[in-house]
């Protein structure tokens, strides 16, 4: 069947109990939303009585149709016709698709919940308009997360349906709300099928101004990111990489960049000093309520998770949140993720609370990244590796790909990837191995370079990861350094040099790149 010309782009949920909607009248909500840009609307009600609901449903209907917006009734099919409205939608335990549709007929529009890719699967087959893909996020009034998929899980399924051939519309819905909404539809597009909208529920049922919030939603829903690049992504070779690298830093150093890090404070003076030498500007924050005045000022954020407390925590969210609006990059550094379990759920609540460009970490880290059950880290050291480079690869890959972001593993040798363009870097030097904050330094580099590179990130990223590592290199032959203790100093006056030889115009310093395409 040929999808109908349905707008699905801002679904509106109704929720009509007392912690959502308040004493607000709910026929006027819906009408204030519609006139502000929702492009269809589920009437949900599991409470009211059948009469009512029919009652309900035809007040509903004329403000709808007035906006030429489609309504559909919430699993009661009978509503749906004594009503007269466009359609249906059932969730899994309510009447099945085939009867829905059965006796409301080919023309009504009829929607699906689908939590698995088993049932996103069957509906599509079954012939659904839609599917209703979730739980994306827990929302404060439904407790049931085992649904919860988050956006890795719809994009999974995206991608099945569309490997399947289903030509189904698709919403996601699950704490949904103006915050997320661009970063959701971003990471939940697969590379052949993206979502066709999302449903929100309290984000405009909850609002004091519905109208103004369906507004918003509707011009968010329309537009990409800040943060997403839309150039799309060129062949990088190693000699591209090599030829660029100098020039980039040369770009860098003439901006100097903010380096806003929210870090420990174990290596503060070390990371001052790294910044200093490269050619940004570091600032040290931890207040998340002076972010947004730092991310105005256009350079990047490095969020090193040390210590995890609710407090830094919500410091760390507010900060990601303002450095996403307005598209400055994110560094993640998640230090020692799979050590405690509290660790792994701040990797969790941070990864489902904002976007981040970059996460880069030992093979341990990347691993808890990726969601790998089982994880077990010694403190923050990566320990031996269990992963064959084969592995390694298509791990930081396939994460890269699911966040569409960049990842890079670090070790003796590094893998990065974005999802489509993936290396391996053997440069650095095991000094590097031997000094405490050298992982913390290196995304201050790496965030550094990409607040100014930021059309293609993972040339950035590479940038920054060669500028540090072959100054490594340098450093730990020289004369007068005989180990970790003589290496720091020397090593940051090697980060100064490549710099000045990069402003000079000399890239010479690059060519020791040992860079693989794999
Ligand atoms: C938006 O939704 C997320 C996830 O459900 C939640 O953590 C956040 O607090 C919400 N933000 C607002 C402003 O409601
Ligand atoms: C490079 C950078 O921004 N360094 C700062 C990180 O945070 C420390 C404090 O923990 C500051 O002293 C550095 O200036």
């Amino acid at each position: 069947m040929a999808p109908k010309p349905v707008d699905y782009s801002l679904y509106l949920v109704t929720d009509s109990t007392p912690p959502i909607l308040g004493d607000k009248d709910l026929v006027a909500v819906v009408k204030a939303a519609v006139e502000g840009g929702a492009t269809i609307v589920q009437y949900r009600d599991k409470t009211s009585e059948t009469a009512e609901l029919v009652q309900i449903a035809k007040e509903l209907h004329k403000v709808t149709k007035a906006a030429g917006v489609p309504l559909l009734i919430n699993d009661r099919v009978d509503v749906a016709l004594a009503a007269g409205v466009e359609g249906v939608h059932v969730g899994q335990d309510d009447l099945d698709l085939k009867t829905a549709r059965r006796l409301l007929g080919p023309d009504a529009i009829v929607g699906v919940t689908a939590n698995s890719l088993e049932e996103a699967l069957e509906a599509a087959g079954d012939g659904a308009d839609y599917l209703g893909l979730g739980t994306v996020y827990a929302t404060p009034t439904k407790e049931n997360t085992k649904s919860i998929i988050g956006t890795a899980g719809v994009q999974k399924i995206l991608a099945e349906l569309h490997k399947a051939g289903h030509e189904v519309k698709t919403v996601c819905i699950g704490g949904v709300n103006a915050s997320n909404t661009q970063r959701i539809l971003y990471q939940c597009a697969a590379p052949q099928k993206k979502l066709d909208g999302v449903a929100v529920v309290s984000a405009i049922m909850a609002s004091s101004e519905p109208k103004e919030a369906a507004m918003h939603l509707r011009k968010l829903v329309s537009e990409p990111p800040p943060f997403a690049t839309t150039a799309s992504k060129s062949q990088l070779s190693r000699d591209d990489i090599v030829a660029k690298a100098p020039d980039v830093i040369k770009r860098m150093v003439g901006k100097k960049p903010l380096c806003h890090n929210m870090t420990n404070l174990v290596v503060q003076n070390f990371a001052a000093n790294v910044a200093l030498a490269i050619g940004s500007s570091p600032i040290m924050s931890n207040n998340g309520l002076e972010a947004g005045d730092l991310a105005a000022l256009g350079g990047s954020l490095v969020i090193n998770m040390g210590t995890t407390t609710p407090e830094i925590r919500s410091n760390h969210l507010k900060a990601l949140a303002a450095y996403n609006a307005v598209g400055g990059p994110v560094v993640f550094d998640p230090v020692g993720a799979g050590a405690t379990q509290q660790r792994k759920e701040g990797v969790k609540a941070l990864m489902a609370g904002g976007f981040f460009d970059l996460i880069k970490g030992n093979e341990g880290e990347i691993r808890t990244v990726s969601g790998a059950q089982g994880v077990k880290q010694h403190g923050v050291d990566s320990g031996a590796s269990q992963l064959s480079m084969d592995d390694k690869i298509k791990l930081v890959k396939g994460t890269a790909a699911r966040e569409r972001n960049i990842i890079l593993m670090t070790g003796s040798m590094d893998v990065i990837s974005d999802g489509e363009r993936t290396f391996t870097v053997a440069n650095g030097h095991e000094y590097l191995g031997e000094i405490t904050g050298s992982g913390c330094t290196l995304g201050t580099t790496i965030a550094s370079v990409m607040a100014v590179e930021r059309e293609d990130k993972l040339l950035a990223a590479l940038v920054g990861l060669l500028m540090y590592e072959i100054a490594a290199e340098r450093a730990a032959v020289r004369s007068d350094v005989k180990g970790p203790g003589t290496f720091v100093p020397a090593f940051i006056d090697e980060l100064y040099r490549v710099r000045q030889e990069s402003v000079s115009g000399d890239g010479s310093w690059a060519q020791v790149a040992k860079i693989r395409t794999v």
